[in-house]
């Protein structure tokens, strides 16, 4: 194989492997939107970290005023009912899960939302 040949061999080895790559990471990613209980700017971080505390969540933003979260996610790592039941966990019910009550009730005064479904 001559100088010139290796080259475009070599780029064209290149170029697959980094856009096979990135289809793996495009085709995976799901972004979601929905709505998590909370109160005050301290439950921002106490939501946003209880859905990151799984390594597959890649971004959680928490809105305070629409209460509105919005995750980007593996798909293939973690379903979105996880993500809920983990962030349920801290002492925010979500759309779909409720939170334990004595996790509810640890929660600091200023924290303390109106349950959707008590
Ligand atoms: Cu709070």
């Amino acid at each position: 194989m001559n100088n010139a040949k290796f080259r475009s061999f070599a780029l064209i080895i290149c170029l697959t492997f980094f856009s096979g790559a990135f289809a793996a990471i495009a085709v995976h990613e799901k972004t979601a939107t929905f709505k998590v209980y909370g109160n005050c700017a301290m439950c921002i971080e106490r939501i946003q970290d209880a859905a990151l505390k799984d390594k597959h969540v890649k971004s959680a933003e928490w809105n305070l005023d629409t209460k509105i979260l919005t995750v980007v996610y593996d798909e293939e790592g973690i379903s979105l009912q996880k993500i809920n039941e983990n962030i349920a966990a801290v002492g925010h019910d979500t759309e779909t899960v409720d939170a334990p009550d004595r996790k509810y009730r640890r929660l600091p005064d200023c924290c303390k939302y109106d349950r959707p479904r008590k």
